[in-house]
């Protein structure tokens, strides 16, 4: 990776897309994030963009993940500012908080639910028990709940997500 890169798209998702739709996490990615944010400072920006046309958008001012010794840990602080509202920092509820959470996967229970919440909601994530905000949903299904509850409260009404790095 380029030292000049001042920003870095991790996973765009979205009928129009180059990716699939059905992108998603997997541990491979997460390794690459972790190379991208470790001892760097870096800005998360997470959009959404709806099917009726309308870009909201969050920023966080501190982000990292952690090795996979460490389960591949969501590291957010500072600020957040946007028009989504904080939903992974502070979301107004300790059982949703997702900064300092582990990845979970199908086959890997690390959240602090009583079941898999990647199995109950239908995606790996950074949950907690489970979410306010939840990027890795079914594509454009009711299923996938509460996207960014509650600004976005269903898939169906997304028609395109991206997590982005930008550089301080
Ligand atoms: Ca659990």
């Amino acid at each position: 990776m380029s030292r000049c890169t001042r920003q870095v798209l991790l996973v765009n998702r979205g009928a129009h897309s180059s990716m699939a739709p059905n992108n998603t996490f997997v541990f491979g990615g997460n390794e690459v994030v972790h190379q991208l944010t470790k001892g760097k400072n870096s800005f998360l920006y997470v959009s959404i963009t709806l099917v009726n046309g309308s870009r909201l958008y969050e920023l966080y001012d501190r982000f990292s993940i952690s090795n996979e010794g460490d389960k591949y840990r969501l590291f957010l602080a500072g600020d957040a500012t946007g028009t989504l509202g904080d939903k992974m920092l502070n979301s107004g509820s300790s059982s949703y908080v997702l900064s300092g959470m582990y990845f979970t996967t199908y086959d890997r229970d690390n959240d602090r639910g009583g079941k898999n919440c990647a199995v109950d909601w239908r995606g790996g994530w950074w949950f907690n028990a489970c979410y306010s905000a939840f990027l890795n949903g079914p594509w454009s299904t009711e299923r996938w709940c509460c996207p960014w509850h509650p600004t976005v409260r269903d898939g169906t009404s997304i028609k395109e997500t991206s997590l982005m790095i930008k550089r301080h």
